[in-house]
């Protein structure tokens, strides 16, 4: 594993003198970045194929962890953390007046998913290799990663996210291991010496290719892969598609990634994403297990493989692993069925219906016509089994097919050994309420995993001056076991430590003021409050909450009541079609511009929403961050990560008691943390009773009325419909939101930041609390529960390989 300085030297001069005819001093960032990630590639192959073998030879259980959005961002640095060549690199590169930040900077993210979810999977995969597991992604690899944001003249225009233009140096194109994913047509079942078989006439038959990415994993010598699937004309079927738009057809499938995580979109387009992800997985996932693995016993392949259904997106998966068994390897149905509900668990992440699946069964028959009447049999015999054990109400309620569609959270959960929320809040309300019928009838199914982050990442690579602040007081060990980091509580009284916390913040503050003002050309006091929300634009988030607050922070300074200097950012896109969300953004941007240049507010407050936010830029904020705004509308966050994030960095939270913020609140205790607002009761009384009147508040509350008048009477400039239709929103007895019921708390626990704030000294005390409790999120732990827990996995034994 050990690289020395003038063998990195040697390695890159080599790599810039073959791949470019160039010198090293003659080398672009962009040349330098293809040139470095081709000695990384070299660095890591050896183990990448030694896990390979390794798998295969000891014939160990992998899991397959499918899901339709991953969302690594770059992996230059992870890549050179994870082989331990992280310092190394940057000393010689430095060596040779070269700047490992600038040449990482050319790096383009790989954005294949919108938020949390994407995030969590490609948290996963670093944290699968980085146990010792063999784990390994299913995908899509899109050719457009999430949109690309700009604002013009305060709205958000989306521009394509050209990822792939450059090439992308990480993955491997592996041809031979393609298979064939079928679409339409028509199916008919003949008698085939006893056997129903399928036949098909007509319809598409799509190549799917993958690309592997390695993930290497932390310092272990296991590297596994992320395998993304691309859509291409197989070669002979060339002359069925002579047209360009017949091309189109087939190669668009992968084109793009629904810009959408929260609203359920029942598209054909998505459809056949969906389908044809997971059909390609689950066929050289069987692949495997014959050729590689020599088994024909299919009743084994449970001690063999484990497929994690990722929301309900790859849910199909239950179906298409019935179909290839039944039809293709001719397993009796009770065998079948059996193995896939062995094979398959399905995480939920959200309760929010309209993120629901369903699909039509129109739809679904046209499109996968077998898989369809796949379906429809494993209903007919869920409501045949429950049949005279429960209520018809129940099976009615709880059936797969109902009203003309096909419900992907029935399919999955009926299909699946385990169901799990992503924190104890969502996992609670998954049995109460939400799927309260399937917990009745399955409650050894469903249990919690609460989401982690991947420290390494957040602390490591984002922020190696407190990193180093750990190493000097616990030691290097945190780096490896999280629990060390607890340690760090010890110095609780120690002022050294606490001033260098606090100085370490403000030189990250100092960054990102660069930063801002390079971008957007504000200036930003880094001795402010940097008071951040990052996370996508949506009501339930209520970025909104934080607009109102920001309304009344400036007509108190307009009317020379006075607060501490803060600086509220913003980063979040919003869904294209999200016509509402689009309308918050404008008013940010306009209130931010209105604020931001007032003569009378001097700085005292600046608003900056930075475009764009992805994971490259939420590297530059967290760390940057005092506070953190977890503001959502309490049972709506199924858990939120960013809130663990900025946590691990000191930031102090402001939170209702949703998602996993409950659990920040437990791991911290009460001194540690603000929370507010309504509680999860209050929320459901609101729903049941409607009973619910914003209106009344806002007449009887002369702060929340001058408040909310700001965003129609003129106050800001250049948004006034959109200010008009926010207001109408609050105050609509319709708003499942709450906006204004949490308003009045919500100002309080902001006057309590700006009381804390005071005390330079007790505010590192909470930091130093927040960053050593963050360890009970580290997504090695959430990892090693799901790997015993739910896919039953060990350890792979590898043997280590020298670079
Ligand atoms: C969801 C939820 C988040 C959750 C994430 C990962 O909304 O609360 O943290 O999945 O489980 N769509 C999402 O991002």
């Amino acid at each position: 594993m050990q690289l020395t300085k003038d063998e990195f030297k040697k390695k890159l001069k080599n790599k810039v003198n073959i791949y470019f005819e160039e010198e090293l001093d003659e080398a672009s960032n962009s040349e330098l970045y293809t040139a470095l990630s081709g000695v990384v590639r070299d660095g890591y192959a050896p183990q990448w194929r030694r896990t390979r073998i390794s798998e295969a030879d000891q014939g160990q259980k992998q899991v397959y962890y499918f899901s339709i959005e991953f969302l690594p961002g770059t992996l230059l640095k992870t890549n050179l953390l994870n082989l331990g060549w992280l310092d190394t690199v940057r000393a010689a590169l430095s060596d040779l007046g070269l700047d490992l930040d600038k040449i990482a900077a050319a790096e383009p993210d790989m954005a294949l998913g919108n938020g949390g979810l994407g995030r969590l999977a490609a948290a996963f995969m670093d944290s699968l290799a980085s146990t010792g597991y063999t784990g390994n992604g299913n995908g899509i690899r899109y050719k457009y990663g999430l949109f690309k944001q700009k604002f013009v003249n305060g709205y958000q225009k989306e521009l394509p996210n050209d990822w792939l233009k450059k090439d992308d140096h990480w993955e491997v194109r592996r041809e031979s291991k393609s298979v064939l994913v079928r679409f339409g047509g028509k199916v008919r079942m003949v008698d085939d010496n006893g056997w129903m078989t399928p036949q098909y006439e007509g319809g598409d038959v799509v190549r799917a290719v993958p690309y592997d990415t390695a993930i290497v994993g932390y310092r272990d010598g296991v590297t596994n892969t992320l395998r993304l699937w691309d859509a291409e004309i197989p070669p002979e079927e060339e002359l069925s598609y002579p047209t360009i738009s017949d091309r189109r057809r087939i190669e668009d499938l992968t084109s793009i990634l629904y810009p959408d995580d929260s609203n359920y979109e029942g598209r054909l387009l998505r459809l056949k994403q969906e389908y044809f992800f997971v059909s390609a997985g689950l066929q050289s996932i069987l692949d495997y297990y014959v050729k590689k693995l020599g088994n024909k016993d299919f009743t084994k392949l449970p001690d063999y493989v484990a497929v994690h259904i990722n929301d309900t997106h790859p849910a199909m998966a239950i179906a298409e692993l019935m179909r290839l068994l039944v039809d293709e390897h001719r397993v009796d149905w009770e065998t079948a069925w059996d193995i896939t509900l062995k094979v398959m668990s399905y995480t939920n992440h959200t309760i929010m219906s309209e993120a629901m699946e369903k699909w039509d069964t129109n739809m679904l028959s046209q499109l996968l016509p077998r898989i369809m009447q796949i379906i429809t049999e494993i209903d007919r015999r869920y409501c045949a089994y429950l049949n005279g054990q429960v209520s018809n109400d129940v099976i009615e309620r709880t059936r797969i097919i109902k009203n003309g569609q096909v419900q992907m959270a029935h399919l999955a959960i009926i299909g699946s050994h385990s169901i799990n929320g992503v924190a104890a809040l969502h996992t609670q309300l998954l049995e109460t309420k939400v799927l309260k019928d399937f917990y009745n009838l399955y409650p050894d199914r469903f249990n919690n995993k609460t989401n982690g982050i991947t420290l390494r990442r957040w602390l490591q690579i984002a922020n190696p001056e407190l990193s180093d602040l750990l190493d000097q007081t616990i030691g290097k060990d945190w780096r490896k076991n999280s629990d060390k980091m607890l340690n760090f509580e010890k110095y609780y009284n120690d002022t050294l430590v606490l001033e260098r916390i606090n100085q370490i913040k403000l030189d990250n503050k100092k960054k990102l003021a660069e930063f801002i003002k390079e971008q957007m050309g504000v200036e930003v006091d880094p001795n402010a409050i940097f008071d951040v929300q990052v996370k996508r634009l949506h009501e339930y988030k209520r970025q909104t909450l934080k607009l109102l607050h920001i309304l009344k922070l400036y007509q108190d300074l307009k009317a020379g009541i006075d607060h501490p200097k803060r600086v509220v950012i913003f980063g979040a896109k919003a869904a294209p079609s999200y016509v509402f969300a689009k309308q918050v953004i404008k008013v940010i941007n306009e209130t931010a511009n209105m604020i931001n240049s007032d003569p009378d507010i001097n700085g005292k407050l600046k608003v900056i929403f930075l475009e764009n936010y992805d994971v490259s830029l939420a590297e530059k904020i967290i760390p940057a961050a005092d506070v953190s705004e977890q503001i959502s509308t309490t049972t709506k966050e199924a858990s939120g990560t960013s809130n663990m994030k900025l946590m691990a960095n000191g930031a102090l939270t402001v939170a209702t008691m949703d998602g996993a913020n409950i659990e920040i609140a437990d791991a911290v205790g009460e001194d540690n943390i603000i929370t507010f607002g309504l509680n999860k009761d209050q929320v459901y009384k609101y729903y049941a009773e409607h009973s619910y009147h914003p209106r009344e508040m806002y007449e009887s509350d002369p702060v929340m009325k001058k408040t909310v008048d700001a965003l129609t009477d003129g106050t800001i400039p250049n948004c006034f419909s959109e200010g008009q239709a926010l207001a109408n929103k609050f105050l609509s007895d319709n708003e499942q939101f709450f906006v204004l019921a949490d308003f009045a708390d919500y100002l309080k626990a902001q006057e309590k930041v700006e009381q804390e704030w005071k005390d330079k000294h007790s505010w590192a005390q909470m930091s130093l609390v927040n960053i050593a409790h963050s360890e009970r999120f580290d997504v090695d732990k959430t990892i090693e529960r799901y790997a015993q827990d739910i896919w039953h996995l060990k350890k792979l034994k590898v043997e280590k390989v020298d670079h």
